[in-house]
């Protein structure tokens, strides 16, 4: 009796050291996944991303951004890289048409396919690009764990149904996100991307121009920010852009949180983090203490983002051609 009891209470703990403790916790993904068979793989990353940034700095923020589009579409599986001979791949999407930096991507592949051949994918090449266009020269680092595989599907629709429009409003949001896996919380904290990089004309002037179909402007848009925005965006313009955050859009830093508090984020999505108490609560605790706790959060939900539907083990594959043509 009391051996069986033990040997219960030794099951659950062992239960608990594989299930809980484990980083099977993150279906098989882990930190140096590639320490034994690929070494060089983080090295051989960073100092591409090093040497793009010096030359081409804005380039830092598509490539964040391309890391959410593919895990948002089918997981973090790659499927984001795919050609289509037919224009029918998650790039060929509306969403994804601004997406840039695909042939930063194909360079690291190379790279890696000389240093290591088939044994680094294309998932986790997004994955650690994103964490290293954010820690150069100095935004948050975080550990990226690896063990991606990449999958062999990519598909236009798809990628229409899962990635929220500019225009979503909390509730929306919230409901995406969770099914997910993800929390109100990872959404207001990865918002934070909006920190840097560009947006299109088209995805706000709704806002300026024809909010409810009567010629009138967004309410909960700051109007001193308005004018502003006009004179860059006349009606119509689709291919004009500006920064998100306005003199700091190669700066991985809080002020993103400081301007959505002062209603000057740019999209709806932004502006509809003040919708929500636990998301505006947020908000206005980093806006109040320049990014108290932001850097260390970004850290915590990307890591939770890139475990969304990876495939892992015998799963999808390692591809040769991060762009191949489906
Ligand atoms: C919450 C839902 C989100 C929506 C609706 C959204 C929407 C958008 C839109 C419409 C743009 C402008 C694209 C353009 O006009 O060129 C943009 C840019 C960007 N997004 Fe998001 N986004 C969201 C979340 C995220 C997340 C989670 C990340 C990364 C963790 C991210 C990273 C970025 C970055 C870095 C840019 C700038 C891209 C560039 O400069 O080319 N976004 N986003
Ligand atoms: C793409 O996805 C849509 C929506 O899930 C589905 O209806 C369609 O059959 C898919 N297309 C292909 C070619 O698999
Ligand atoms: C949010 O947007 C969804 C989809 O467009 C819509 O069905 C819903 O009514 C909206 N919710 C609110 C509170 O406006
Ligand atoms: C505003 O939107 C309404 C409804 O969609 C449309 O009928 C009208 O022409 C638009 N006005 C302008 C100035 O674009
Ligand atoms: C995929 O398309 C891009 C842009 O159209 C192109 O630069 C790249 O070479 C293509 N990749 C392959 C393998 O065809
Ligand atoms: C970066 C990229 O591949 N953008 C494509 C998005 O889709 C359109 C067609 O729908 C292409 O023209 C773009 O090249």
């Amino acid at each position: 009796m009391a051996t069986s009891k033990l040997f219960s209470f030794l099951f659950l703990q062992m239960m608990f050291v594989l299930f809980v403790l484990h980083p099977a916790n993150s279906q098989g993904l882990k930190v140096g996944f590639y320490a034994n068979t690929c070494p060089e793989a983080e090295a051989i990353v960073e100092k591409i991303i090093v040497q793009t940034l010096s030359r081409a700095p804005s380039l830092a923020a598509p490539l964040l951004r391309m890391h959410f589009h593919d895990c948002f579409v089918r997981g973090c599986d790659g499927s984001v890289l795919l050609n289509s001979s037919t224009n029918q791949a998650e790039k060929n999407a509306i969403p994804n048409q601004t997406l840039r930096g695909f042939q930063i991507i194909d360079k690291i592949k190379s790279a890696l396919e000389k240093a290591c051949p088939g044994v680094v994918s294309c998932a986790d090449i997004i994955a650690i690009v994103a964490r290293d266009v954010v820690a150069t020269p100095k935004g948050p680092f975080w550990e990226v764990e690896t063990g991606r595989r990449d999958g062999r599907v990519s598909n236009i629709t798809e990628a229409l149904l899962n990635l929220p429009p500019p225009t979503a409003n909390i509730s929306t949001l919230i409901k995406d996100w969770q099914q997910k896996g993800l929390t109100a919380k990872d959404l207001v904290v990865l918002s934070g991307a909006h920190t840097i990089g560009i947006g299109h004309c088209g995805g706000f002037s709704n806002r300026l121009y024809n909010f409810t179909g009567k010629g009138d402007t967004d309410p909960t848009l700051d109007p001193n920010y308005i004018p502003k925005l006009k004179s860059k965006c006349k009606a119509g313009d689709q291919t004009t852009f500006v920064e998100m955050d306005p003199g700091s859009f190669k700066t991985f830093d809080e002020d993103y949180y400081t301007l959505v508090a002062k209603r000057r984020g740019l999209f709806q999505s932004d502006a509809a983090l003040l919708d929500d108490a636990e998301t505006k609560a947020y908000v206005e605790l980093q806006a109040t203490t320049r990014g108290s706790t932001f850097f260390k959060d970004f850290g915590v939900s990307i890591v939770k983002m890139g475990r969304v539907g990876v495939l892992t083990g015998k799963d999808g594959e390692i591809r040769k051609q991060c762009s191949r043509v489906l």
